[in-house]
């Protein structure tokens, strides 16, 4: 007789404007799963402290300029360096949560005027997450979180444009994948919803292979 197979992790993305709580809401999240003891993982992208994260670093902190393009397929190609890593961890049964991932890749480059359909064929192939928590929040609560940082995008009018592209790329993704949590409420209201969606996908995703973003 063989031993069963052991669950794999599932993969968890949150997503949404600056100062939604992403942040905040991932590390509740990673103490929440520490409680029931499920083994988790917690990864921020870009992740600038590799080479390529740390020219990324440079091009948000306005200490370097580059094209468009450029730009984009670095962030992509710091996915893509630690996708094995990541894919090991779902796979040895470690549940993985992304503080951004693909889609806030998609969404900031086509506000510059790229393609969509350009801006999602870099990251096509790259592990899949089971679903989406996009933390939705009003510009103008954003604004009365604190000021701007002073970081390339942290200008009211690009968050205006990547909240609408937010909302078509959730379209694409459907309502099985992408949940839309209303992140207006208290960091206890909105650590809740997420847990309790968090919660389903990793009692579900046992038995099915890890998907892959296309
Ligand atoms: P993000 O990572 O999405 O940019 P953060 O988690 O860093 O957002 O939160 C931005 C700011 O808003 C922080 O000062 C944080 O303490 C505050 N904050 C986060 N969640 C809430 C909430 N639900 N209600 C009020 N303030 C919040
Ligand atoms: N960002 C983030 C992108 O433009 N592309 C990407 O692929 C990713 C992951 O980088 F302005 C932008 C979004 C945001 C900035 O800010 C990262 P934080 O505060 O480190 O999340
Ligand atoms: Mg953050």
């Amino acid at each position: 007789t063989s031993t069963p197979k052991k669950k794999r992790g599932a993969l968890i993305a949150i997503e949404g404007l600056d100062r939604a709580g992403k942040s905040t809401q991932c590390q509740l999240l990673m103490e929440r799963l520490a409680e029931r003891n499920i083994p988790a993982h917690l990864q921020k992208f870009p992740d600038r402290a590799t080479p390529i994260g740390k020219m990324i670093n440079a091009y948000l902190s306005t200490s370097a300029a580059l094209e468009d393009h450029t730009i984009h397929l670095l962030f992509s190609a710091n996915r893509w360096e630690l996708s094995a890593h990541i894919l090991q961890l779902l796979n040895d049964g470690v549940t993985v949560v992304l503080d951004r991932y693909v889609y806030s890749g998609i969404v900031f480059s086509a506000a510059k005027g790229l393609s969509l359909e350009y801006c999602r064929a870099p990251d096509v192939g790259l592990p899949g997450a089971d679903v989406v928590l996009f933390l939705d929040l009003d510009a103008e609560v954003a604004a009365q979180r604190g000021g701007f940082g002073g970081e390339r995008y942290e200008v009211q009018e690009v968050q205006g444009r990547v909240r609408g592209l937010f909302n078509v790329v959730g379209e694409r993704e459907g309502e099985g994948r992408w949940r839309v949590v209303d992140a207006g409420g208290s960091l206890e209201e909105v650590r809740e919803v997420v847990w309790g969606v968090v919660e389903k996908v990793v009692e579900e995703v046992g038995g099915k292979e890890v998907g892959r973003f296309e």
